[in-house]
């Protein structure tokens, strides 16, 4: 199958140093200029044109290149004040008190981010935000890199807010400043619905001119409430969040938003249709028969019901493809029967189609089962010549974690039940570790533990978490461990940074881990290097043996980040670890026990290591009972 239209979208990933060099200069440019970026870097060029003014996110999947093309603009030429927040709770709270200010500002955050900012967000409809709020989600369907795939459009009807939702990087660097014309006109918050692959593609996209910002303002006046939601206030400022949503609506008509991509021979049919769905749509239709006519929503939420109404009188039957869940379908449909149409109306039909991404295949697919004689050919890609075999997601050469776990096995019975945290430390729950048997979300394990914990003589319960995830959602449920005086182990791993979205700083940079621990009352607190296996695993030991709550900190500093500083410094020699075959006596504990992708075994039964993957750490040689790990030649 060919794929035109979302090809046009370059999923590359060029030199990032020389990328992120450059990108700086490309965001600040002052007149208008055509340059290929990614979705997320087309947003931030949006931020500085529209004069957003704060910023403020917690990293995560798909959205971290908004911080990295954020923070490639050094913070003396950064048009607008950025931070990392604690979680996506505050990031949202930080925007809104800065939008009370009467500055235009945003928050940004992954799809499972909501869930953590919610208790605040749903609010924000009901305020009058005098200086507008962009907030951005990534959402990811086919989960590439969360936990889950949820539809937050679920939550926005909920929450009465408007939603934009762009299929291509063009259309989300176009969409964000509607969405701050909009929140700005009607001093609201409106989002800006991502998906994964709108944020990480890249396209062709022509900016337009940016002014010199404006001076941050400090003008909150509690005359442009009400700002407490409090009981019978709460009715009010809910009738005031409808009406500000029926003239989204208009603004949304007005701006065009919606539009309809008409064919010579529909013959009846049309489709409805929004986000990257809408692509590939339109690849698929390359290849049919006859093209049904497109209603492309560029709005989800409020729905242009007239422009849906004159779509579906116009149309025999119509075919609602949207990915994830059905929230147009059952509001389309809704509207159908209210108004006593006739026309055929079709969305879901298996429960596949719930899941997963809408790519062309998947897209193709679904068209021709309901329609067949569009007559789309089969995806026609080339059989690969071999098949690749799969590639399991694991730990990097050196990586803190592997000798952390390594070590800690020892200490364990295998009646222990040990609770996942997430992070980069997750990857723990595989072979050969296979610790980490309950994973739920941010922050959950402490108090998942404690729930393992209760009435519980026989087995003892280790909950993992790492740093950033600590100060994140950890807290609660290590405060909670201590004052329900629960009876748990918790591993803290600590290395320095947020390593699985890209080494983001947090707060334990300044409020080191082990400090806030002790004020917190814990006894027992141990810590050690991870790359100290033995004493590890005597740390493990001795705490296991601890009534109540229990402390170790796992300590060694992200490798991936500490390695390519340490690359960027002159002359410095890359090391390596060998293995001595003279000593070698194959009992592969290098490969089967400690497992860093550096080893690998042969046909014939003998290990060899990697140049290209070893990073010289020799956390591996203790692990070899033979001592047949040596440094190699380059070695210092
Ligand atoms: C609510 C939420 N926000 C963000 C993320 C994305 N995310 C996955 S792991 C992680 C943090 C990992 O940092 P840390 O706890 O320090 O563990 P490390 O990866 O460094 O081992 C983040 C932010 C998420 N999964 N859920």
């Amino acid at each position: 199958m060919t794929r035109q239209w979302t090809a046009r979208l370059r999923f590359v990933n060029p030199d990032k140093e020389t990328r992120m060099k450059k990108i700086n200069d490309i965001l600040m440019t002052k007149d208008p200029f055509e340059e290929i970026l990614m979705g997320n870097e087309a947003v931030v060029r949006a931020m500085v044109e529209t004069g957003t003014r704060v910023i403020a996110s917690y990293p995560g999947s798909p959205t971290p290149e908004i911080a990295a093309a954020i923070l490639s603009i050094p913070q003396d030429r950064r048009p607008f004040y950025f931070e990392f927040s604690v979680n996506e709770k505050v990031a949202t709270e930080v925007a809104l008190g800065a939008a009370l200010n009467g500055n235009l500002s945003c928050a940004f955050f992954k799809s499972v981010g909501l869930n953590v900012a919610l208790d605040s967000f749903v609010q924000l409809s009901l305020m009058n935000i005098t200086g507008g709020m962009v907030v951005v989600v990534g959402d990811d369907p086919g989960a590439n890199s969360s936990q889950n795939e949820q539809d937050n459009r679920n939550v926005y009807q909920m929450a009465r807010v408007t939603v934009l939702e762009p299929a291509s990087p063009q259309e989300a660097y176009e969409y964000y400043k509607h969405a701050a014309v909009l929140a700005k006109k009607e001093q609201t918050v409106v989002v800006l619905r991502l998906t994964t692959h709108v944020c990480h593609a890249r396209q062709k996209i022509r900016f337009g001119a940016r002014e010199n910002p404006a001076p941050y303002r400090t003008g909150f006046n509690r005359a442009n409430g009400p700002y407490i939601a409090l009981t019978t206030m709460a009715l009010d400022m809910k009738r005031n969040a409808i009406q500000k949503l029926r003239r989204a609506g208009q603004y949304i008509q007005q701006a065009g938003l919606n539009r309809e991509i008409s064919s010579q021979n529909s013959t009846g049919k049309g489709i409805i249709t929004s986000g990257l769905t809408f692509l590939s749509v339109l690849d698929v239709l390359e290849m049919s028969a006859y093209r049904p006519d497109i209603l492309k929503l560029g709005a989800v939420n409020p729905l242009d019901e007239e422009r849906v109404l004159a779509f579906l009188e116009a149309h025999e039957e119509v075919l609602v493809l949207e990915e994830l869940d059905d929230i147009l379908e059952l509001r389309i449909k809704a509207l159908a029967y209210d108004h006593g149409l006739k026309t055929k109306l079709t969305g879901k039909t298996h429960d596949e189609d719930f899941v997963g991404e809408y790519t062309p295949d998947k897209t193709r697919d679904k068209l021709a089962a309901v329609w067949p004689d569009l007559a789309i050919p089969s995806p026609a890609l080339p059989a690969l010549p071999l098949a690749v075999p799969p590639r399991p997601a694991q730990m990097c050469p050196g990586c803190g974690h592997r000798s952390a776990f390594f070590a800690i096995k020892k200490a364990l019975e295998k009646e222990d039940v040990t609770v996942a945290d997430i992070g980069c430390h997750t990857l723990g729950y595989m072979p050969p570790y296979e610790m980490g048997e309950i994973l739920l979300c941010m922050g959950s394990s402490a108090g998942m533990a404690s729930g393992l914990s209760l009435f519980n003589d026989q087995k003892r319960v280790v909950a993992f978490l790492g740093d950033s995830t600590f100060f994140h959602a950890g807290l609660p449920g290590l405060i909670n461990t201590i004052f329900n005086r629960h009876n748990i182990t918790l591993i803290l791993m600590e290395n320095g940074t947020t390593a699985m979205t890209g080494h983001q700083d947090h707060a334990g940079s300044v409020i080191p881990v082990e400090n806030l621990l002790k004020s917190l009352g814990i006894e027992s607190i141990l810590s050690c290097d991870t790359y100290n296996q033995s004493k590890l695993t005597e740390l493990v030991r001795t705490s296991l043996a601890v009534k109540g709550i229990s402390v170790v900190i796992a300590r060694h500093p992200c490798m991936l980040k500490f390695t390519r500083q340490k690359r960027k410094q002159p002359g410095f020699v890359q090391t390596h670890v060998d293995i001595d075959q003279d000593i070698c006596t194959q009992t592969r504990d290098c490969v089967e026990r400690f497992s860093c992708p550096t080893f690998t075994r042969k046909p014939d039964g003998t290990v060899f290591t990697h140049p290209d993957l070893c990073i010289g750490d020799g956390s591996c040689r203790q692990t070899c009972p033979e001592k047949a790990i040596v440094f190699g030649k380059e070695a210092k």
